[in-house]
């Protein structure tokens, strides 16, 4: 189980929780940027976090390879990576790091697909949501042999129904 989430915005006390949450059950808690806080803040013990355009503490690193329930696993905030304009810069990055899982933020917005056989994942944001679903959140990645069950889950830790998924790998 990977907890994903993103766009915090100066908030610290929903990132405080969800890592109390997961923390004894997750593989990996990771931050895709923008929380705004210090990268010396002692709440990123235990979450891999990466700095977003909003982050100004440059002791976060630009991206962030890590491995979780055996997946290798890319994260970056995606501005460096255009992801404005689209996910082939994100899934270059990811395939020379050798990781069939891309993790970024940005947008705002939750997007789960998979290009060129890696799954890009943006997790919306846990404070300013944008776009056509209105709803702080974040995400859980559960892989299995055969695809990538993604929910996605309100503040509340409520699975939102309109976005539950199973992605089938498509290269294994
Ligand atoms: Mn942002």
């Amino acid at each position: 189980m990977i907890i994903v989430m993103s766009d915090s915005h100066g908030e610290s006390k929903i990132v405080q929780e969800i890592k109390t949450k997961y923390q004894d059950k997750a593989s990996a808690i990771i931050h895709c940027g923008d929380s705004e806080l210090d990268a010396t803040d002692s709440i990123w013990e235990g979450i891999t976090v990466v700095r977003g355009n909003c982050d100004f503490d440059d002791g976060f690193p630009e991206t962030a390879v890590l491995n979780a329930d055996n997946e290798a696993i890319f994260v970056t905030h995606g501005h460096l990576f255009g992801v404005n304009f689209g996910l082939q810069r994100l899934t270059d990055a990811a395939r020379e790091h050798n990781c069939e899982i891309a993790l970024f933020g940005h947008l705002h917005t939750p997007i789960a697909t998979i290009e060129e056989g890696i799954l890009c994942l943006n997790p919306g944001s846990v404070l300013q949501p944008r776009g056509r679903y209105n709803i702080k959140m974040y995400a859980i990645i559960e892989p299995t042999q055969d695809t990538f069950r993604i929910s996605y889950l309100d503040r509340e830790h409520q699975l939102i129904p309109d976005l539950q998924f199973e992605l089938p790998r498509s290269n294994k």
